[in-house]
């Protein structure tokens, strides 16, 4: 028998308990508020962590339920416990969908539509530019990153990378390392951050990165929320530096009612839908490193706690 703890506000165990059962049948999970005897639980299926996560004194494995980490505190986790994240194609695909639906809508004016579409007209449009001559940067080439440069790619748009290590992307112009950042800002029409936030990245989306970017730029946030300066935000679009916003992560989510960015005329707020995973095909993954841990293996898309990602 292998011993699971679920924590989440956000996913259901209802969800994960059939593809997991049907791949490890002698799974036993159980949701945080049911477990009574924390020193008995093996591994722990988590978002963020669960109460008194300090009496869980004998887990092989954390393992997220999001791609990203950082909402599971590192600091806090105990030590010594292996750590990972999520990759699945569920993840990538509705993050590969949600970007090109954002990058269009600006691409194609439908933002400017939906105005004019609400206040009675006019009937005016500009031609549409070629996808060739929109550029798109997008901060960070890691497993989304990555499928989403090469998505726009070959969809005709001039996209540009940035991420922390050499990348090569077919088709794709990387940049690496703080110093090629404002090159990187300097050739975005349309800018998507699809960082890990870490100590190093929390911060970057603020006025010295916007006033690199072209004037009447775009920025789509998909990363996290304390990526964002959200004042250096509002600055930017109401001095027309940026000309909007497509925000999916916030700092408190839910977006309190009484937040600026609902009152923004050329903001987007979607509410940290941008993509999940799908615990039908994610399942096979979290089995595995189940298994792995119980051998006492490296995890599957093991985290490197110092570094953040
Ligand atoms: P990965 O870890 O695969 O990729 C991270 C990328 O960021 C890598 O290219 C990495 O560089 C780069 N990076 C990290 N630190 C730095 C730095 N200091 N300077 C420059 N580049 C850096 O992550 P994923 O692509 O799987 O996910 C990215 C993030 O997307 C998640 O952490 C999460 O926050 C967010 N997310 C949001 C969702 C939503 O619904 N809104 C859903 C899923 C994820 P290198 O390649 O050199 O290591
Ligand atoms: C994730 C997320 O990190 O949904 O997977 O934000």
């Amino acid at each position: 028998m292998v011993k699971l703890v679920f924590h989440s506000d956000i996913d259901y165990l209802e969800d994960w308990l059939p593809p997991l059962r049907r791949l490890l049948p002698e799974l036993d999970a159980k949701k945080s508020a049911d477990v009574s005897d924390p020193a008995s639980i093996d591994v722990a299926l988590i978002w963020t962590p669960p109460p008194r996560i300090e009496q869980y004194c004998n887990l092989k494995a954390i393992l997220s339920l999001g791609a990203g980490v950082d909402q599971l505190d590192l600091k806090k986790l105990p030590k010594g416990v292996p750590l990972a994240r999520l990759k699945d194609p569920s993840l990538t695909e509705g993050m590969k969908a949600y970007c090109m639906l954002a990058v269009l809508r600006y691409h194609r004016d439908f933002h400017i539509y939906e105005r004019f579409s609400r206040e009675g007209g006019p009937w005016r449009f500009d031609l549409p530019k070629p996808a060739a001559k929109r550029r798109i940067g997008i901060l960070g080439l890691g497993e989304l990153g990555a499928s989403i440069a090469s998505h726009l790619a070959s969809a005709g748009f001039a996209v540009a990378g940035w991420a922390r290590t050499p990348r090569q992307i077919p088709g794709v112009t990387t940049h690496h390392g703080w110093e090629r950042l404002d090159a990187l800002a300097a050739g975005s029409d349309i800018l998507i951050n699809l960082l890990p936030l870490t100590a190093e990245t929390e911060g970057i989306l603020s006025r010295k990165l916007f006033s690199q970017m072209p004037e009447g730029s775009y920025l789509i946030n998909v990363g996290r929320g304390r990526h964002l300066i959200e004042d250096d935000l509002l600055v930017a679009l109401r001095s027309g530096q940026l000309s909007g916003a497509t925000l999916d992560v916030f700092r408190k989510e839910p977006l309190p009612p009484d937040h600026p960015f609902w009152r923004e005329p050329n903001i987007l707020i979607t509410p940290h839908v941008a993509t999940s995973a799908n615990p039908e095909t994610a399942a096979q993954q979290v089995v595995q490193n189940i298994e792995r841990a119980l051998r006492g293996e490296t995890l599957l898309n093991q985290v490197d706690r110092d570094r953040g990602y």
